[in-house]
This record gives C-alpha cells, sequence and structure tokens, in this order.
C-alpha cells in the first residue's frame, strides 16, 4: 500500500496527488495538519527534512515530488504515462518540470513565505525580485506554449503535474498579463483536467489560510 504524507492545500503536494488521481491509483492519504498529530509524528520519524509531499511506498520513504512521480512510473505504472520511453523527449519533459519548479513555484513560495513573516521581517525588494522573477518565466512560458498544448513532449507528463500547481498558485500572487494569451489559456488547460479539479476542488476549504488572501476565483 502507498502511503501519502501532504496537505491538499499545499502545492507540491498537488503536483503527486495529479499523477496519483490521474491513474486512479490506490493509496493511503497522510493529511498532515494540527488534527493529525500521529501524521506528523510518523512524518517527522522519516523525513528530518519535514518537506512535504513524501511518498511511502511498502516501508520505503520516496521523498521530491518529481522522485516521487518517476518512482510511481516506474513501480505504479498506470494508462497515463508521465515520462516518455524516448530519452530526448524524458530530457524535455524533466527540463521543463525543472522550469516550473525553479522558476515558477519557488519564486511563488518567495512571496508567499514572506507573507508568512512578523512584518519587521518581511523583505519588500526581494518580493518585487520574485515578482519580476515571475513576469520572466511568464514570458518564455507564454512563447514556448505557442504551438504546444502540453508543456513538453507532445503529451500530458511529469512537466505538467509540476506547471499545474506552479501556475495556479502564482498568478494569485503575481498575475500573468492578459496578453500573454499561451500560457493563460494553458492554466485554463490544466485546471479544465479532471485530476488537477479534484485538487482544486479539495483544497476549496483551506482558501482562508492563503497568507496573501485568496483571489476569489481559481
Ligand atoms: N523540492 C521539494 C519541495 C517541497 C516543498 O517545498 N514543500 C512545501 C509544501 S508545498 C513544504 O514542505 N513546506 C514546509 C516547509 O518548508 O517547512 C519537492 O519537490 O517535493
Amino acid at each position: 500500500m502507498l502511503e501519502l504524507f501532504g496537505h491538499l492545500f499545499s502545492s507540491y503536494t498537488w503536483k503527486v496527488l495529479i499523477p496519483l488521481h490521474e491513474n486512479g491509483t490506490p493509496f493511503q492519504f497522510r493529511p498532515l495538519g494540527p488534527d493529525q498529530p500521529e501524521n506528523g509524528a510518523a512524518f517527522a520519524g522519516l523525513w528530518p527534512l519535514a518537506k512535504f509531499p513524501l511518498l511511502v511506498d511498502a516501508g520505503r520513504p520516496v521523498m521530491e515530488s518529481s522522485i516521487i512521480i518517476e518512482h510511481l512510473d516506474r513501480h505504479h505504472p498506470g494508462p497515463v504515462r508521465f515520462l516518455p520511453e524516448d530519452a530526448d523527449a524524458a530530457i524535455e519533459v524533466r527540463m521543463l518540470d525543472r522550469i516550473f519548479d525553479n522558476h515558477v513555484m519557488g519564486q511563488m513560495q518567495r512571496v508567499v513565505n514572506d507573507a508568512l513573516r512578523p512584518p519587521e521581517r518581511r523583505d519588500a525588494v526581494a518580493v518585487a525580485e520574485a515578482k519580476a522573477a515571475l513576469d520572466r518565466a511568464y514570458a518564455w512560458l507564454d512563447s514556448w506554449l505557442e504551438d504546444r498544448d502540453w508543456a513538453a513532449a507532445g503529451a500530458f507528463t511529469l512537466a505538467d503535474c509540476a506547471a499545474a500547481p506552479a501556475l495556479f498558485y502564482a498568478d494569485w500572487v503575481q498575475p500573468i498579463a492578459a496578453e500573454q494569451s499561451n500560457l493563460r489559456a494553458y492554466r485554463a488547460r490544466l485546471l479544465a483536467r479532471d485530476s488537477v479539479a479534484r485538487c482544486v476542488d479539495d483544497a476549496r476549504p483551506y482558501r482562508a489560510y492563503f497568507p496573501l488572501g485568496a483571489p476569489d476565483r481559481d
């Protein structure tokens, strides 16, 4: 039995829930939060760095969302494959996965983390830099997506699992410009996918906790 430690509002948890939902892979979700201290204790024992999600497969912990998806694709494959067989296509998928994690999710998290600090420890310069970096990433992605439905390799892959939560929350902290129509359409395409819509819906009860105030839209 697979166990997944995470939180339904957490972007990186979505990244792994999406492939699990895509293939209907059975797993036990172990939510992390004050109401489930036993999950927190088990999680802390398994992964002292305390970053989630964490997959446990037959007692073996698997860390890092991209690697968890690679693990699922190899050991628990379903009809949707997240890494292409072709080595060059797989490189393109991993490249886009890194771009979404490092240049979209990471910059979005810098802005969110700043808002979690007490006012005297906030850093307006760092927030402005993160938002400018998001704008540069959006511009590149808008042109990359000009002739693509999905991020890489002509199919829904690991890269789209990374893109969905990254773009969902990044657009809340730094809206994608109206003229970046390819990127906006791609975000809408991701949100229309059943696996992603399920993550969005399951997270709705937690929106009030968004540190910057959640907008009144998806
Ligand atoms: N590189 C990690 C990043 C995971 C990550 O940053 N998770 C966030 C939740 S979305 C987290 O653990 N936050 C709690 C913390 O930083 O203490 C991955 O891909 O799994």
